[in-house]
């Protein structure tokens, strides 16, 4: 065994028989323990977490429960993060980006795509009924319309207000301070302990035409194992983007790292490559075994977290204090 695996296998805390067996043997042991229902979100999404929580009780279909929780910010006007109600990019359009993972490791995506509510949905789709895994821009639109979703105008006068301000100066830096937003990224376990996950969002205000984050990109915005666990990331996308963050993470989770501890590692290696003085990232991550975590660069995130009809709002620790 090489010295930089046994160093390795010194800080993760591992014992000496998982030395001996292996960490892929020793992880599979370590996951005899699967975890039960559990619903977790980005941000103070608990009306969407109490959605899933009930749409998961009902079917116990994680990937249904996921697809209904994250409608909730969708459909909110007064969710500026998320579909209808978003802000716009620097042309008025609202802008839409999502992504769904299944247990069974399929996923879809939508990116840059406008006019319809749901992208969550969509990206359902793409995932159930194509060959692909993204569909982007007007292909994304025509396959929408295809499948009968409702053609609608995004933009709210809120939104449009806030854009006509915005031209005002056109001042843009695409920094995201510890203030709240709302995308929503949400990962979850059914009753028989399997994972799936989703997030949507309309990324940065006033970003440029065709800017597409880390949200509707798998293993940037959201990763799912289900041998091992979720993540989901928010904030600003071009760093979760170059660090492929949540894939990190769930390789963290695999390698032996609690959620909580994957999510700080992940966080540092994005703070030791890149100016984050002013930039926020958060992730959320589940184990297999059913133990969860964040961590995030600046204080200020929280999380929603379900393991029973209790909904709790957490505060996420911080790298910048
Ligand atoms: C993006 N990660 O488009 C998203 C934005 C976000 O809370 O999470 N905002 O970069």
């Amino acid at each position: 065994m090489s010295s930089n695996r046994r160093e390795f296998i010194r800080k993760v805390g591992l014992g000496t028989s998982a030395i001996t067996m292996g960490l892929a043997s020793c992880k599979a042991e370590e996951f005899q323990k699967i975890g039960g229902k559990t619903i977790l979100s980005t941000w103070n999404n608990q009306g969407a977490n109490q959605q899933a929580w009930a749409i998961l009780n009902e079917s116990n279909s994680i990937l249904d429960a996921i697809e209904s929780g994250i409608h909730v910010p969708e459909n909110d006007p007064n969710d500026t993060s998320v579909g209808f109600g978003g802000r716009p990019d620097r042309m008025g359009n609202v802008t839409l980006d999502a992504c769904i993972m299944n247990s069974d490791g399929n996923a879809g995506s939508v990116c840059f795509m406008t006019g319809y509510k749901n992208p969550i949905s969509i990206a359902r789709l793409v995932m159930e009924k194509t060959p692909h895994v993204i569909l982007s821009g007007k292909g994304a639109e025509r396959f929408a319309n295809e499948n009968g979703f409702e053609k609608i105008n995004l933009l709210t006068e809120k939104s449009e207000q806030a854009w006509k301000e915005w031209l005002k100066k056109s001042e843009y830096s695409p920094k995201i301070n510890a203030e709240r937003h709302d995308t929503i990224g949400m990962i979850g376990m059914d009753a028989d302990g399997n994972l799936a996950g989703g997030c949507s969002t309309s990324g940065l205000a006033f970003k440029m035409e065709g800017r597409v984050g880390d949200s509707p990109i798998i293993g940037a915005g959201l990763y799912v194992d289900n041998e091992v666990g979720a993540a989901t990331a928010t904030g600003l996308g071009e760093l979760v983007l170059k660090t492929l963050g949540t894939f990190l993470v769930v390789e963290l989770m695999r390698n032996g790292l609690s959620p909580q501890d994957a999510c700080k590692k992940a966080v540092e290696r994005i703070s030791k490559k890149y100016d984050t003085s002013v930039s926020q990232v958060g992730f959320i991550a589940l184990s297999k075994s059913g133990d969860y975590g964040a961590y995030a660069i600046q204080k200020g995130f929280q999380y929603v977290v379900n393991t029973s009809d209790n909904t709790n709002l957490i505060d996420a620790i911080s790298l910048k204090k």
